[in-house]
């Protein structure tokens, strides 16, 4: 059986930290038994650029990625994690909303530099995708 990589939403598009949901994620990816051997990669970016299909493609994950041919739109609301399948040590995808969409409209920027500042801190390696 194929392993799964347990997508699940971190933080939500207002912000709040999904707590049941990486307690979950945590004990389906058995994070606790790794210790300190685990790395996480996350990506930014504008908004439809490419970030969750490319994660998917480097990691195997299985992030939500846009359906061209049901419209243009925001695909990934709020901060999702996955595990990475196939890589050793155990390691963290984290797929962020993107930038500058118009959903959230010119001025309301909090939240991409909130989750920026956030990924810088906790990644090993933080990729731009432009
Ligand atoms: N032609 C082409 N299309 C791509 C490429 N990468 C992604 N796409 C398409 O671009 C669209 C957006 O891809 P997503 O991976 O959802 O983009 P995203 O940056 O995660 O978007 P948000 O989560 O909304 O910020 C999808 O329809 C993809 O199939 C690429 O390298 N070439
Ligand atoms: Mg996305």
């Amino acid at each position: 059986m194929e392993e799964d990589c347990c997508v699940t939403q971190l933080i939500d598009g207002s912000g709040e930290f999904n707590v049941a949901g990486f307690e979950n994620f945590m004990k389906k990816v058995n994070l606790a038994d790794c210790g300190l051997s685990y790395a996480v990669v996350a990506i930014m970016g504008p908004q439809s650029s490419g970030k969750s299909t490319l994660l998917n493609h480097l990691f195997h994950t299985n992030f939500r990625e846009m359906d061209a041919y049901r419209g243009r739109f925001q695909t990934t609301k709020g901060i999702w994690i996955a595990k990475c399948i196939g890589i050793e040590p155990c390691t963290v995808a984290m797929d962020l909303e993107g930038t500058d969409g118009r959903e959230r409209g010119e001025d309301d920027t909090a939240f991409e530099k909130q989750s920026a500042l956030f990924a810088l801190a906790i990644s090993d390696i933080v990729l731009v995708n432009m």
